[in-house]
């Protein structure tokens, strides 16, 4: 019935508590701004702005939306597959089929498509970085390691073409966080 439908959140996920959260976007932006003087990366940049050849600042190209946070499962009110599962059995935190969506990406282990959005270009949905994620990861899956484009201080930059650029960080960045649902 209606009642049983909207019982079910948009999506469960766990909410980035501060001084973390604060930390985390100064890092994110301070990234962009290293990122954005980087020739190598400039050489790239037609592959994801889609032949936009005006100037692109990285600071101003992705916008965040909300509060940070990492999705455990989206529900969208129960209408996605396995939300009334998921939210029945406390004990499971990332459910069996998130990997299932990208091509190749199906074989990793539960929870690979964890990540914490911290911003899109304008147009770009954020369930998108959640299957760039898992694209990467079936990409190095398949034995290809990307090209090393410059060492960093926050870690190694690497780049697997098609626009999809991933820093392995040298240390990772640990937050509290509160498990919560959101129903928007
Ligand atoms: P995100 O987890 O990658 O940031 C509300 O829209 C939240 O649910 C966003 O945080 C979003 O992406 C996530 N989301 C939206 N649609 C989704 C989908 N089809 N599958 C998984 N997560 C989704």
């Amino acid at each position: 019935g209606q009642l049983e439908g909207t019982s079910l959140p948009l999506f469960f996920g766990w909410f980035l508590l501060s001084p973390a959260k604060e930390k985390i976007c100064c890092t994110s932006m301070d990234f962009l701004k290293t990122l954005d003087t980087l020739e190598a990366f400039k050489k790239h940049l037609n592959d994801f702005t889609q032949g936009a050849d005006k100037e692109v600042d990285l600071e101003q190209y992705f916008k965040s939306k909300g509060p940070l946070h990492c999705t455990t499962k989206f529900c969208n009110y129960g209408k996605e597959d396995g939300a009334k599962e998921y939210a029945q059995n406390p004990l499971l935190l990332w459910p069996a089929d998130a990997e299932k969506e990208v091509e190749g990406a199906s074989s990793l282990p539960l929870g690979s498509r964890a990540h914490v959005t911290l911003g899109c270009a304008e147009g770009v949905e954020p369930v998108q970085t959640g299957l760039d994620l898992l694209e990467i990861l079936a990409v190095q899956q398949g034995g290809q390691k990307g090209e090393l484009v410059e060492e960093m201080e926050l870690g190694s930059l690497s780049y697997y073409g098609e626009g999809r650029w991933l820093l392995s960080l040298r240390e990772p960045i640990r937050t509290p966080a509160c498990f919560s649902s959101v129903y928007g």
